[in-house]
């Protein structure tokens, strides 16, 4: 199964960044991420057989609670995808980084590309002439997941809390 790390959206993030979805597809066209599905991914891992070692990386990881604001829409001419942003946020690089040192201890492969923190919302989409613009919104980071993409779906395997200060 395909996994990777990623924050799962509260209801109520996931419906503003419904609504950022729905004024990207005005703009763009394609194909809307189905709301269920919405998530910013962390670290990618690619194809793992056995998810325990993963999962038992993930519960040692100690990293405290944070918030970020969704600031910004963005498009990608490469993979035409659309997407709503991260305003800079130290604490949730942080986050990426100390996934990718457990993962790296422990010899876990992953994609190390250069994280670029974005929610992809519509695929498919053709070039906007403009992006819209948001409200900007916050989301509580209270918790990071471990997901698998299976063909019906994404399944969030794994869920571990962040520690509140
Ligand atoms: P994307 O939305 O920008 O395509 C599941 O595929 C999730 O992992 C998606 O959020 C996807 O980002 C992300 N991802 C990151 N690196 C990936 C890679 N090398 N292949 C596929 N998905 C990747």
């Amino acid at each position: 199964m395909r996994l990777f790390f990623a924050l799962w959206p509260d209801e109520s993030v996931r419906a503003h960044l419904a609504e950022v979805a729905k004024l990207l597809h005005n703009k763009c066209g394609g194909k809307r991420t189905r709301e269920e599905s919405i998530h910013l991914t962390l670290v990618f891992l690619g194809e793992v057989e056995k998810p325990d070692p993963l999962l038992e990386m993930a519960a040692r990881l100690s990293a405290n609670a944070f918030e970020i604001r969704m600031d910004r829409a963005g498009y990608w001419k490469h993979n035409r995808i659309a997407w709503a942003g991260v305003a800079e946020s130290p604490e949730l690089a942080g986050l990426v980084a100390s996934l990718q040192a457990a993962l790296k201890a422990d010899g876990f492969e992953y994609d190390e590309r250069n994280h670029f923190p974005h929610v992809t919302l519509v695929r498919k989409a053709g070039e906007p002439k403009a992006l819209p613009d948001f409200d900007a919104f916050s989301w509580q980071v209270s918790e990071f997941c471990l997901v698998g993409a299976t063909p019906s779906g994404y399944s969030v395997i794994g869920r571990w809390q962040l520690k509140n200060r």
